[in-house]
């Protein structure tokens, strides 16, 4: 008879479980293999058992083996547990360390001690980039924070933090060549809460947080349109706010007064502010921002962003794109931008698009995304009413916004498929997936756990998983019991998740099992 299949999220490939005896994991259990996998198993078992660290020399047989053979695709592993031992094995060391994040769930109590069951799991990536986003510029979040996010995505096998790192609200990064940004324009946030900045030492701190957990950081300038911030700095380079009846109807509900030029901006409204695309200054502050930001992020991308330029004629949207995506490839990164930037067929061919429309798409804007396509390069796929982790979950929410089609329930955020959203563009053309959490209400990790916490899971799932459909752990309501059962684990992390109405959360005692 087949045991009931171990709670993993998000779901593996292959899982076989039997019904064997399992592995007593003890504070004598061995952990050997990789020195820096040992490290994080380590690590990681401490946290969630408590149990102590026993030297290597003073282990007994049973033993937790953790190597890199390089076989298999990118980012794999295979797990397999029995009485015996356990076996990790990866087909690079970040195959390794998420073979390591999904033994770390499978610890379950066992009376007064812990157990691993005995199962078989092979396991690989459906997608090469899963990235979340933090929104550091409506509400600035210190470097603790952003590390704690990496440390939770990581652990559901995110490999990509995108920094929105400026927006009409606030400039966050140490610019060395232009230090006016941060000393001008970073004080402020949303509602008059304080900013705050990253130094280029902060900067590498995060970068280097991120790599220890095998993600890279993508870094965003958002232009030319939520560059409000730039004017409080250099207000040569910033054309006059464009108020619309929707920035008047944003500042009624939402409040922090219309936008002026170079007064700091406190309130919600988006589409008012544009660099002067033409002017000779505008590029030469380009080339100094961008360059210093291509040369001290070691990724590979440099996200421009492009949203939401609602001020800016359309033909000089276009000139803009096209140019300052060349500007980027040009300084050896691959340049990203919202799929807005797709109105031009002229953007540097090496663009990635990323996407945030609808899962049904509106407006036009599959077009905008299959212009990247078209051009030979790929998108990021950010459907809103799905993934944006901002959106409010319930009608209750505290916290979070509802633009997106209403609230984003867990089931919405569950049933959706990276290669159903956009006609044409399939797994070939799909780099990814990105779960964006923006920060108009957002203030705090807590605040971030509440919203994020459980809906990164069904973004995790979408990035790594199998397609819906072809793995019989890729339903709702395999899902949903999944996720009730990381309540302990996601406790003993120290996660503020929210009890989402429709996941069968059972974690008042260590008793959970899916
Ligand atoms: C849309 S979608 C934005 C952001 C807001 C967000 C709030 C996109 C690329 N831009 O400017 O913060 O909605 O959900």
């Amino acid at each position: 008879m087949k045991r009931r299949r171990p709670p993993v999220l998000p779901a593996p490939v292959s899982l076989e479980a039997s019904d064997a005896a399992p592995f007593a994991l003890e504070a004598s259990t061995a952990i050997t293999g990789d020195a820096e996998a040992v490290r994080a198993l380590r690590a990681a078992v401490r946290a969630r058992t408590g149990l102590p660290e026993v030297p290597a020399s003073r282990a007994a047989d049973a033993t937790i083996a953790l190597t890199i053979t390089a076989d298999g695709p990118a980012e794999s592993y295979v797990l397999d547990a029995s009485a015996a031992g356990v076996t990790v094995t990866g087909a690079d060391a970040a195959g390794l360390y998420y073979g390591i994040q999904t033994l770390v769930q499978l610890i379950t109590p066992a009376g007064d001690g812990w157990e691993i069951p005995a199962v078989h799991i092979a396991d690989a990536p459906r997608f090469a980039y899963r990235g979340v986003m933090l929104d550091v510029a409506r509400h600035f979040h210190p470097v603790s924070t952003v590390q704690a996010y990496i440390e939770r995505a990581a652990s559901l096998k995110f490999n990509v933090l995108h920094l929105h790192l400026s927006d009409d609200q606030g400039w966050r990064l140490e610019i060395a060549s232009r230090p006016l940004l941060t000393e001008k324009a970073s004080a402020t946030a949303v509602g008059g809460d304080p900013g705050g900045l990253y130094t280029q030492a902060d900067y590498r701190a995060i970068i280097e947080h991120a790599a220890a957990r095998h993600m890279i950081v993508v870094p965003e300038i958002d232009l030319p349109g939520h560059t409000h911030a730039v004017s409080l700095a250099y207000p040569e380079l910033v054309e006059a706010p464009v108020l619309s009846d929707e920035i008047r109807e944003t500042a009624r509900v939402h409040g922090g007064g219309l936008p002026a030029s170079g007064v700091a901006y406190e309130g919600m409204a988006v589409g008012f502010s544009s660099l002067k695309i033409r002017d000779d200054a505008t590029w030469a502050f380009l080339a100094d921002v961008l360059g210093e930001v291509a040369r001290t992020t070691p990724g590979p991308y440099l996200h421009i962003g492009g949203d939401e330029c609602l001020g800016t004629a359309p033909a000089d949207y276009a000139a803009f794109v096209d140019r300052v995506t060349a500007l980027v490839a040009h300084l050896g990164k691959v340049p990203v931008a919202w799929h807005e930037a797709g109105a031009s067929s002229g953007i540097h061919p090496s663009t990635l698009g990323q996407y945030w429309g609808f899962v049904t798409p509106t407006d036009g804007m599959d077009d905008k995304a299959r212009t990247f396509t078209d051009l030979g390069s790929s998108l990021i796929l950010s459907p809103a009413d799905a993934i944006y982790l901002d959106m409010k979950f319930d009608a209750d929410s505290p916290l979070g916004l509802t633009w997106a089609r209403g609230v984003t329930s867990a089931r919405r955020s569950y049933e959706w498929d990276p290669a159903s959203v956009i006609a044409g563009v399939g797994d070939e053309q799909i780099l990814g997936v990105e779960a964006p959490l923006w920060s108009e209400t957002v203030r705090t990790l807590d605040d971030i756990d509440a919203l994020a916490f459980p809906r990164i899971a069904s973004a995790a799932e979408a990035a790594w998983s199998p397609a819906v459909g072809t793995s019989e752990l890729r339903t709702w309501e395999s899902f949903a019991a999944r996720v009730a059962a990381m309540a302990p684990l996601w406790k003993s992390q120290g996660i503020g998740f929210t009890r989402l109405r429709g996941i069968p959360w059972s974690d008042d005692t260590e008793e959970v099992r899916s």
